[in-house]
């Protein structure tokens, strides 16, 4: 069936995430990329837990956000999200295969080789940060990341953006993934990885969709959260030391 382009769109989102998980969750990336082609948005937000309800695993299997709803289309994996808006409105992908090919394939670098030690880094030194089996992981899991980003930056050089002088969906996602760990100083050793995600991060797209996400957290915390959260950020200072 023809997707209607004008078709309103509708995204989940949370209301309510701890301090640590805003700016982060990953509804953002749909909200950046809908800003950068200038498509306007509704947001469904769900409180905490409603995410693994009925009617939400209908639109996402996996009981997680985002999801994007567009005329008769629901699509659930913020990459497939984002894949589909670059390929429907102009503005995040070349006019050439070639260059649409190679925006894909940073989109893939990002989520499926950049993404997962740094996952595994947060995981660790954060939501399992309690877990004896937490700190044996970190030096394997800090090797890889610094290897993935020391790769990441080679391949950048003097370039502005991965592909050259042209910002993609590619870059977005690469973007997305990288700045998961600035503020923990792992892109340090690469200054032209600080600034590459400096310079994504300045685009009013993106500054728009952060706002809007920081904004819709109007919820309020799940019962128990308070001591979770400090048992969690104390198990972490003593991880980083
Ligand atoms: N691969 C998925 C990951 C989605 C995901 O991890 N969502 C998180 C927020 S960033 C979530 O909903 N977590 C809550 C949960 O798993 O219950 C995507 O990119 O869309």
């Amino acid at each position: 069936m023809p997707i209607d382009d004008d078709a309103p769109i509708e995204i989940t989102a949370f209301d309510w995430v701890p301090d640590f998980a805003k700016g982060q969750v990953r509804d953002l990336r749909v909200r950046w990329a809908l800003e950068e082609v200038g498509r306007p948005y509704r947001v469904r937000y769900l409180a905490q837990g409603q995410q693994k309800q009925a009617d939400h695993r209908a639109r996402q299997p996996f009981g997680q956000v985002p999801t994007f709803q567009h005329g008769d289309l629901t699509l659930f994996e913020s990459g497939a999200i984002v894949f589909h808006i670059a390929a429907t409105w102009p503005g995040l992908l070349p006019a050439d295969a070639a260059g649409r090919a190679r925006a894909l394939e940073w989109m893939f670098a990002a989520l499926n080789t950049v993404e997962p030690p740094i996952m595994d880094h947060a995981v660790a030194t954060l939501f399992e940060a309690t877990e004896p089996w937490s700190k044996p992981r970190l030096p394997a899991i800090a090797t890889r990341i610094k290897e993935r980003l020391a790769e990441a930056a080679a391949r950048l050089g003097p370039r502005e953006w991965f592909d050259g002088d042209r910002f993609t969906a590619g870059d977005l996602m690469m973007a997305s993934v990288l700045r998961i760990v600035a503020d923990d100083g792992l892109l340090d050793p690469h200054p032209a990885l600080v600034a590459y995600v400096e310079r994504a991060t300045a685009r009013p797209a993106f500054r728009r969709a952060l706002a809007d996400q920081l904004a819709g957290f109007t919820g309020a915390p799940p019962p128990g959260f308070d001591a979770w959260e400090r048992r969690l950020l104390a198990a972490r200072r003593a991880l980083l030391g």
